[in-house]
């Protein structure tokens, strides 16, 4: 006898849909650097939210097949605009965020766009999930706990997926998902399934497609 199924686990009309979106040809609409240039009408978004340099622009190349889409760099502190990307078929907006915590920019900037950050975070309707980046080497830090205190408030529901899975030991990965369910557990607005990815070798990237199509689909 099987258990009740998984009702987090991805069914095969989640992957075959999360292809099919992601398979379209992706294209960059525009880089918002306040609140009053966001787009005012549209489909619903996904945020990539992190720590600057976690691999949030890496991981959305890595979800389009569209290396260069997204701007990468080695210097915390690349992306510092809301960017905003599109399907072929108009639906849903991926949004690539600038990084929060220690970037190499001029001070005023960075302030700027944590700003803008958590003002979106907090206030955006139509974001339909965060996706809050987490380095697989690091965990979890304090500057993550605040955004997910201010995800929580806000009551944005938001899920963790780690980044960078192929530079740790598999044991170290099994130990860093255990030890995140638990720091996730009592977040309310944390979708419990944690996604561990890797932009450069490609882990969990059908996963996180097949999860985007899910969420769009509920969103529909
Ligand atoms: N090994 C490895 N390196 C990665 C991965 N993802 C990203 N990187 C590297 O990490 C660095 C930062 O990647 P970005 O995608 O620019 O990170 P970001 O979060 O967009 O950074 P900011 O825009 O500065 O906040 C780059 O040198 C990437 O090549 C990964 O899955 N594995
Ligand atoms: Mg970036």
């Amino acid at each position: 006898m099987t258990g009740a199924a998984d009702p987090f686990a991805f069914t095969a009309e989640d992957y075959a849909d999360g292809k099919a979106l992601f398979e379209q040809r992706w294209t960059f609409v525009k880089g918002v650097v306040a609140l009053e240039h966001l787009p005012d009408s549209g489909p619903v978004e996904f945020a990539f939210a992190g720590r600057s340099n976690v691999g949030k622009s890496s991981l959305i190349n890595a979800l389009v097949r569209q290396n260069g889409l997204a701007r990468t760099s080695n210097t915390p502190g690349r992306t510092q605009e809301l960017n905003y990307f599109v399907p072929e078929a108009g639906r849903p907006f991926l949004v690539d965020m600038p990084g929060y915590g220690f970037a190499e920019a001029p001070r005023d900037k960075v302030e700027a766009w944590t700003k803008l950050v958590k003002n979106y975070l907090a206030g955006r309707q139509r974001l339909a999930r965060v996706f809050l980046l987490i380095d697989a080497r690091h965990g979890i830090k304090k500057v993550d706990e605040e955004i997910m205190k201010l995800l929580d408030e806000a009551a944005v529901s938001y899920q963790i997926v780690l980044t960078k899975s192929d530079k740790i030991k598999p044991t170290d990965l099994t130990t860093l998902m255990q030890r995140t369910q638990l720091a996730i557990a009592k977040q309310t607005a944390a979708y419990p399934l944690i996604i561990a990815t890797s932009s450069e070798v490609g882990t969990g990237i059908d996963d996180l497609r097949a999860q985007a199509a899910r969420v769009t689909r509920e969103h529909s």
